[in-house]
């Protein structure tokens, strides 16, 4: 007898967005192979648990009916690419979210393995065939992660990925890009060489050509300066602070063949999806629907699987584990607003709530300390109170928890950040910015339920009492707790 073996399969996506065929195949597939609860990530795409052996096969095979694969959705290669999801960002929204399937299959590796082990069965590629000039025949020394923002919205963290392209627009007019390197958000608790690092702007790019260049030469540096001696010091932040910033980017020129530009003006002045109708362009509606850390509730399930019937709208994961639905006519408005009635999707939630984030953590997840998704939900329940208590249940604080120092639910970015430390236990991580571009830092270490409320309540009153004018609560911990002059 073998043992029990039971996966997790996690769906290639670039920039998360789904017709509503592909949506009823993944409510289909997920019905019939795994847990059946569907799991929307931090990287706009979607996992399925507790697929056992024998059904992997299967289960890959039905998504690739549908056009859906898993391939470079984990290992040591580009991941998933994530784009800013809302179209209301920037008019011409379409045009730079192509950049995420032209940036993911550019950048995938060679080999039609996936095929032949998951799909058909027999040996239908020759090695010779596969040929791969980016991965060579080994690979990266550890995964990558590109994202593109599109300000003034910074809701895929774009400066916590190896690479980030800042999307600059003028007069509605894609200019180019700025150029991002180094970003990475792990590190490892008593291994003072690793660091969570927000990543460097070097340049500016103006064409389509140059960014797939830029990407592609910025992987193969990767591949051939990566530590390959010990996986916890792979990552490219590392190979960008040992190279240095300016010896990376002298590098890549090499590489590319031109020098790049000076990075360009712009500003992030969000970060958070936005829960309510909105009309996109004339008749054209856009709803996100909030996924609590991104597991779809049950009603949210067939609520979801009664739309993708009616072909009424898409589907478009966000980087903050929520589900846009989009490219709703105003005729059909009303139909989903009568199937959001009759599924009791819910609206009334606190600010706090909407701006929550959480890894998968236990009981799935091997590397968990502690809880994380199935526990920050009830935290922010207590927390509403204390924000109710001192007048600030209006505000946007952005709160994640990851339930080690992986961070996968990206909580070093957080306004308000839990890493768990061990059963019960986490950092307290305050100061980071409203939108992404500071890092938190350690505030208390390895505190409880009752240690994180008390801290939570005193620094929100002290908040209350002495914020400057519009001073968000990120900016306000960094300066009462963190500057030392
Ligand atoms: Fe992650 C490993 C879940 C986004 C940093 N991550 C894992 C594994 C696969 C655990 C493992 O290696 O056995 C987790 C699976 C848990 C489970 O039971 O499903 C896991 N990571 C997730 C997801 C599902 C969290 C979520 O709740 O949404 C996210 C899937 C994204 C996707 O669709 O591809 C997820 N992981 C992230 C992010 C955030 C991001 O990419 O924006 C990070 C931090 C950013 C970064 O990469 O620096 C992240 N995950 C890690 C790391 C640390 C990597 C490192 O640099 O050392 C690991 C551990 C590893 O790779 O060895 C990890
Ligand atoms: Fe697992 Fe840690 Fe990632 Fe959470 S942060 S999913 S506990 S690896």
């Amino acid at each position: 007898l073998d043992r029990l073996y039971s996966f997790m399969i996690r769906l290639r996506i670039p920039g998360g967005i789904i017709d509503a065929d592909k949506w009823l195949k993944i409510h289909e597939v997920s019905e019939e192979y795994g847990t059946g609860v569907l799991k929307i990530t931090t990287r706009q795409t979607i996992q399925l648990h507790g697929v056992l052996k024998h059904e992997l096969r299967p289960t890959l095979k039905a998504f690739d009916q549908a056009k859906l694969d898993s391939i470079a959705a984990c290992g040591d290669v580009n991941r998933n690419v994530i784009v800013s999801s809302h179209p209301l960002v920037s008019p011409i929204h379409a045009e730079i979210h192509a950049y995420a399937d032209k940036l993911s299959k550019h950048l995938l590796p060679k080999t039609k393995a996936y095929y032949e082990i998951f799909v058909d069965g027999d040996k239908i590629y020759e090695r010779e065939t596969e040929k791969d000039d980016l991965y060579e025949d080994r690979y990266l020394p550890r995964k990558f992660k590109i994202a593109v923002a599109i300000p003034p919205t910074n809701d895929v963290d774009v400066f916590a990925n190896d690479l980030g392209l800042i999307a600059i627009v003028e007069n509605e007019e894609l200019k180019g890009f700025n150029i991002a390197v180094g970003g990475g958000l792990s590190s490892t608790f008593g291994n003072p060489n690793t660091y969570s690092r927000l990543a460097t702007e070097i340049g500016f790019v103006d064409s389509e050509e140059k960014v797939l260049k830029v990407a592609y030469e910025v992987l193969t540096i990767q591949r051939d300066f990566g530590n390959r001696g010990d996986r916890k010091l792979a990552r490219l932040k590392y190979t960008v602070d040992k190279l240095s910033v300016d010896g990376f980017k002298e590098e890549l020129e090499k590489r590319i063949g031109f020098k790049l530009e000076q990075p360009k003006p712009y500003t992030f002045t969000e970060r958070s999806d936005i829960f309510e109708w909105q009309e996109v362009s004339k008749d054209v509606w856009y709803y996100t629907l909030f996924v609590e850390n991104g597991v779809v509730k049950p009603n949210q399930k067939e609520f979801l699987y009664e739309l993708a019937k009616l072909k009424l709208s898409n589907f478009i994961f966000t980087a903050n584990q929520n589900l846009l639905l989009g490219e709703i006519a105003t005729d059909d408005k009303v139909k989903v607003e009568e199937l959001m009635e009759k599924f009791s999707i819910h609206k009334d939630l606190s600010e706090l709530r909407k701006n929550s984030m959480a890894c998968v953590a236990l009981p799935t997840c091997p590397l968990a300390l502690a809880e994380a998704q199935r526990y920050l939900p009830e935290l922010v329940t207590k927390i509403e109170p204390l924000l109710l208590k001192h007048q600030l249940i209006e505000e946007d604080i952005v709160i994640r928890m990851t339930g080690c120092p992986n961070g996968c639910g990206r909580s070093y970015v957080a306004e308000i950040g839990f890493v768990g430390t061990s059963s019960g236990h986490y950092n307290l991580m305050l100061g980071g910015d409203r939108y992404g571009t500071r890092l938190n830092k350690i505030y208390k270490e390895k505190v409880n339920e009752i240690e994180i409320l008390n801290e939570l309540d005193k620094i929100f009153e002290v908040y209350t009492k002495e914020r400057n004018l519009n001073e968000t609560f990120g900016d306000f911990t960094n300066r009462k707790l963190f500057s030392y002059n």
